[in-house]
């Protein structure tokens, strides 16, 4: 079987561990590499977590670390939410597999150079490392196969801001490069996508541990500050786990019900800093003399609109059943 190229860029917390897991498990796909950046956890935090989930599903995937701070911004991490190892305090032991030490940007492009136009790039914190790469090697970006970022709220609901969503927040000059680099394939899979109906619930999370798995007791065990910060902090109905939506996204066509085409534009300044505008209706085309800011601009983003919560759950079940 031919299988399909992975690379995932991470601030390793306990829902990027999941996201992890779900890639590493999924039987048509092989993960080249993983790069990690700052942003929910340190990035020294990132790389234990990351090389911790990888020994965990018993491969050995390279582990390289990445910008620790974004480019312009002072860094913030959220181990408010996350708790703070970012793994809900369960005490895991050390992972024993090392850091690759080799530059991620120069590993990047070498793959690239060797699967043009077959690597899939899931992003599941801000955008720093992945802006970077563009800025050096902009052509090789646009050989990426198809990015999918966890990142953004297409209806304005911020988690960090009442206008942004944390991962874009955190590097908004890294999201820009990333949502100005031409790519036709960037699919942005907002913070709200993952909120409510996507949550999962009591009855769900006791169906992953009945399932009596190591990675099934994982998934719940170590989201288990978050989903004390998902309800009583968000007032959302069960775990939230935006990482994980974002990777079924990638991994699975029948996750997306209802996606399209727009422009996005990134608020680089103000009390909006961070946020994501989509253009709904198009009107930058329809209407390009009315404001600069809006004329002539094209659909760069693929927006996420509706997902189906059951096939997005079936997607993390399947990972979590050996
Ligand atoms: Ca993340």
């Amino acid at each position: 079987m031919t299988k399909r190229k992975f690379f995932i860029d991470t601030d390793t917390a306990s829902d990027d561990a999941v996201a992890l897991l779900m890639a590493l498990e999924y039987p048509d796909v092989e993960v080249l590499g993983v790069s990690i950046v700052s942003g929910n956890m340190p990035v020294e935090q990132g790389s234990i977590n990351a090389r911790y989930t990888i020994e965990l599903c018993e491969k050995e995937v390279p582990v390289y670390v990445g910008s620790d701070k974004p480019i312009v911004k002072k860094k913030e991490h959220a181990d408010w939410f996350h708790g703070p190892d970012g793994m809900g305090n369960m005490n895991y032991p050390p992972p024993k597999l090392s850091e690759d030490k080799s530059d991620y940007i120069e590993v990047l492009k070498s793959l690239i150079e060797k699967y043009p136009n077959e690597i899939t790039l899931v992003t599941l914190g801000p955008l720093t490392n992945i802006g970077k790469f563009t800025k050096e090697y902009p052509d090789l970006f646009l050989k990426l196969k198809n990015i999918v970022i966890m990142g953004g709220a297409s209806t304005t609901v911020g988690n960090v801001t009442p206008a942004a969503e944390y991962n874009i927040w955190c590097d908004p000059e890294a999201a820009d490069i990333v949502f100005k680099s031409n790519h036709h394939e960037i699919t942005m899979v907002g913070w709200e996508l993952c909120r409510g109906g996507a949550n999962l619930t009591e009855d769900e999370m006791d169906y992953v541990y009945s399932l009596k798995t190591r990675k099934g007791d994982f998934t719940i065990d170590c989201n288990k500050h978050a989903l004390d910060s998902s309800q009583n902090w968000l007032g959302d109905p069960g775990l939230g786990l935006p990482d994980p939506v974002a990777m079924a996204v990638a991994l699975n066509d029948d996750v997306v019900l209802k996606s399209d085409r727009h422009h996005v534009k990134i608020v680089l300044d103000g009390p909006a800093r961070g946020m994501t505008i989509v253009d709904e209706l198009n009107v930058g085309e329809s209407e390009p003399h009315i404001d600069e800011h809006w004329s002539h601009t094209t659909k760069n983003i693929n927006v996420i609109w509706e997902i189906d919560n059951n096939q997005w759950k079936e997607t993390l079940y399947k990972t979590l059943k050996n």
